[in-house]
């Protein structure tokens, strides 16, 4: 009996090391975390470290307060100073969740979004000057009789029973406008300059994928503008003829998470088309790629243009993902509540339902973990609370703000 079990013992050890490194053990590094097969295994990382990073085994385990349940599609969360969260829900609606935990009725003052496919109320930014001025910020899908495109707007929230929003005004609309259901972008993220940027998409239709190698359309950008819509001087395509002197960076597919470094760097996270999600950092006037060069393929599993994933002129991702994750909003989590994470960037997963975690060193991603496996819903934004905890809503019929705490 003992020697049999030895025997199968030595054999499953066999196994394990016939299939390469075993998955992490806390605290160590092993195999990558994704292992599924690539869409397009012919395609090489520029460097080492791309994609499929050693994975990572922090040992942590979430405890789970649904603060809020039945949103409507929730997309995005943020902390107002005072302390209350504000939650937009898809369909239309900005919700207020109360210190009391209570959640409010829709805020009204918003003007109409167009809430089809992907489209609706999106992003949301709180103003730096808040405990001033009482802005917030949002990003929605707005129609123009049969085409719509990406908006972001501001107004001064006046909290209450009924809370409502004043003054709006839509201080950047994106152009051309198409007839598409499909990527709007749509975060929102204030530089410690008090520029804001805003990241889009490129509305998937082939028309509108062509735009986001052009200069003269917002489609397929980050966008950089004042806080009062008007455009920074120091922009990159100022002054230069035929190009929106918005833009910051371009060759973008679709971008729905953006967030600041602790040094104010920002960097972003857009959806691949079949495989292809990428990270960046996006610094002025560069391009990055979409869709001249992109790892992945179409969903057909065709090459995605000439099937190239570099070319002189264009930035490689920071890093990629083959298959997909479908990432949705994220943060740099320096907070001390999950010591393990800190210095570690959280980016939300749709389609796998966790939130991923990096940890970058010297601008590069040397490993990669899975946190929060069983959250049990699609995971659109993150967001690291002035308490240290993760919050995240998960993008359901059903939605929920979820409060994470370290459990046991
Ligand atoms: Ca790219």
């Amino acid at each position: 009996m003992r020697a049999s079990l030895l025997t199968a013992s030595a054999a499953l050890a066999a196994a394990l090391a016939a299939c390469g490194p075993a998955p992490a053990q806390p605290g160590q590094a092993g195999a990558p975390v994704e292992t599924r097969a690539a869409n397009a295994p012919e395609q090489k990382p520029a460097f080492a470290g791309q994609t499929r990073a050693p994975g990572l085994n922090s040992n942590t385990h979430g405890q789970y307060t649904t603060l809020a349940s039945g949103l409507d599609h929730p997309w995005a969360l943020a902390f107002l100073p005072t302390g209350e969260i504000l939650v937009t829900e898809r369909a239309g609606r900005l919700r207020v969740l109360g210190k009391d935990g209570k959640l409010s009725p829709a805020v009204t003052g918003l003007p109409p979004v167009f809430a089809e496919g992907q489209g609706g109320l999106l992003g949301l930014a709180i103003d730096p000057n808040y405990a001033s001025n009482g802005l917030v910020y949002w990003t929605f899908s707005e129609a123009d009789g049969s085409v719509n495109g990406a908006s972001a707007a501001r107004g001064k929230l006046v909290l209450g029973a009924q809370p409502k929003l004043e003054n709006v005004q839509v201080i950047w609309r994106q152009a051309p406008k198409m007839d598409s259901a499909l990527h709007f972008g749509g975060r929102l993220v204030f530089a410690p300059d008090g520029k804001l940027f805003i990241t889009t998409g490129e509305r998937s239709i082939l028309e509108g994928r062509v735009q986001a190698q052009k200069l003269d359309a917002t489609l397929g950008k980050v966008v950089r503008i004042n806080a009062d819509g008007s455009i920074p001087s120091d922009n990159p395509f100022v002054g230069q003829a035929d190009a929106k002197p918005e833009i910051w960076s371009y060759g973008h597919r679709n971008l729905q998470a953006a967030a600041l470094d602790p040094s104010g760097k920002l960097w972003t996270v857009e959806h691949g088309a079949k495989g292809g999600d990428e990270l960046n950092h996006p610094e002025a006037g560069k391009n990055y790629g979409w869709a001249a060069i992109t790892y992945g393929e179409e969903y057909s599993g065709k090459p995605i243009g000439d099937g190239v994933t570099s070319k002189e002129g264009m930035e490689q991702p920071v890093y990629y993902w083959d298959p997909v994750i479908a990432p949705s909003g994220m943060t740099f989590y320096e907070a001390s509540l999950f010591p393990t994470l800190k210095g570690s960037v959280l980016i939300g997963s749709l389609k796998e339902q966790h939130v991923d975690r990096l940890v970058l060193k010297d601008g590069k991603v040397v490993g990669e973990e899975r946190l929060f496996t069983d959250i049990g819903g699609r995971v659109r934004d993150v967001v690291t609370g002035p308490d240290g905890a993760i919050y995240v809503v998960t993008d359901e019929d059903d939605g929920k703000l979820i409060k994470i705490t370290p459990k046991g």
